[in-house]
């Protein structure tokens, strides 16, 4: 699971990629504009945190998502005539794109962050509609051939897009039934992919005005934060953040809040399997059923599959105890076609 962050020239995508990850990749360099940064971290869960503690497993293995600090996004983007070709190969991989907005003034002049956002939307909805008007054409030669329902069915949701994103609206608020998503999957369009603004604004400012200002033009909060504090933090060791952050009155690093949400963004769920050996995190679609969910586990649980033994960690944890759980009636024994919830800790029955 990828998430692209992307911006315009010295908005601080490298500052922010460095924060969520620990990395160390070289910031305020035009130079290094094109490089494409790499770097997976774990998602932070109190719920992990507190069944490693009821189990007090050897090992704790919690939820991770990759950031690709995309890059190479053209100096002047609106007006130089679209996005690269490299950036776009990059951006048509990522499951989901965050928008660095610059919020603090800087050589390149005063903060603007509504403008910025609205260039860049805009050369998002130029590239899917390129791509959409392009796939049109093709169709429509093939069906003067044959006319064939799928080709038919193709087009009319390709039209829809292309309406859609003349009124300049991203294909994403579309509502597309999943048969009509299906088709348009191998475009990787780029306005349909889930999108997070983040605000990165200066020290001492106050952002709300612009937040608000941006919540009225997209109609989602962005995330504000300040980037080279989130850098230094990040950087920092364990016990000197926490004292830090203390002094600062602040339960933990933005950053945290941000690799939650942006994993949230993602449409994924986890739920849990606890032990001796290890307690773990496990990444499923919203929508997964049990025998499925099993099998990312190993094949064999799923092949085997019997029963998945489920509490749910709100009841595991008022219980105090996996066997107090079963005592109240909490543990249920679930089948195939189950739809497991966040938080649910399972036990797959198996047959070898
Ligand atoms: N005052 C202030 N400066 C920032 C902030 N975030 C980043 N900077 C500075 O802005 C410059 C650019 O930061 P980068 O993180 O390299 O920006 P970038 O978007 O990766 O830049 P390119 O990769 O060249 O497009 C650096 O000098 C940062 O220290 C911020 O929130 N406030
Ligand atoms: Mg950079």
């Amino acid at each position: 699971m990828q998430l692209g962050i992307i911006g315009l020239p010295q908005s601080g995508k490298t500052t922010i990629f460095n924060a969520l990850t620990r990395s160390t990749a070289k910031v305020g360099d035009y130079s290094a504009g094109t490089a494409v940064h790499i770097g997976t971290v774990s998602v932070p869960d109190p719920r992990l945190d507190a069944l490693t503690r009821m189990y007090n497993p050897r090992k704790k293995v919690p939820a991770q998502v990759t950031y690709v600090d995309v890059g190479g996004m053209a100096k002047g983007v609106s007006t130089s005539g679209g996005l690269g070709a490299e950036f776009l190969t990059q951006l048509h991989k990522v499951d989901a794109i965050i928008l660095v907005l610059r919020g603090f003034d800087s050589a390149a002049g005063p903060a603007e962050p509504a403008g910025d956002y609205r260039d860049i939307f805009t050369e998002l909805v130029l590239s899917d509609m390129a791509m959409i008007e392009k796939r049109i054409e093709r169709v429509k030669t093939d069906l003067r051939k044959v006319k064939r329902p799928e080709l038919e069915k193709e087009l009319h949701v390709l039209e829809k897009c292309q309406q859609q994103l003349e009124a300049e609206r991203p294909v994403r608020t579309m509502g597309l039934h999943s048969d009509e998503s299906k088709l348009l999957r191998s475009f990787q369009l780029l306005t349909e992919k889930p999108l997070m603004l983040v605000l990165n604004h200066a020290e001492s400012a106050d952002c709300k005005p612009r937040a608000a200002e941006l919540e009225k033009l997209t109609g989602g909060e962005p995330f504000a934060l300040c980037g080279p504090i989130e850098m230094d933090i990040a950087q920092m060791a364990d016990d000197e953040a926490k004292s830090f952050l203390e002094e600062l009155k602040i339960d933990e690093p933005a950053l945290n809040r941000m690799i939650r949400e942006s994993y949230r963004l993602l449409g994924r769920i986890c739920f849990f399997t606890v032990g001796e050996d290890e307690c773990r995190a496990w990444t499923i679609s919203d929508g997964t059923k049990a025998q499925q969910a099993a099998g990312t586990i190993h094949s064999d649980l799923e092949r085997g599959f019997i029963r998945a033994e489920t509490v749910h960690y709100d009841h595991l944890m008022a219980a105090g105890s996996f066997a107090k759980a079963r005592e109240q009636g909490h543990v249920r024994l679930e089948g195939k076609e189950y739809l497991v919830r966040d938080g649910d800790v399972i036990n797959v029955k198996f047959n070898v």
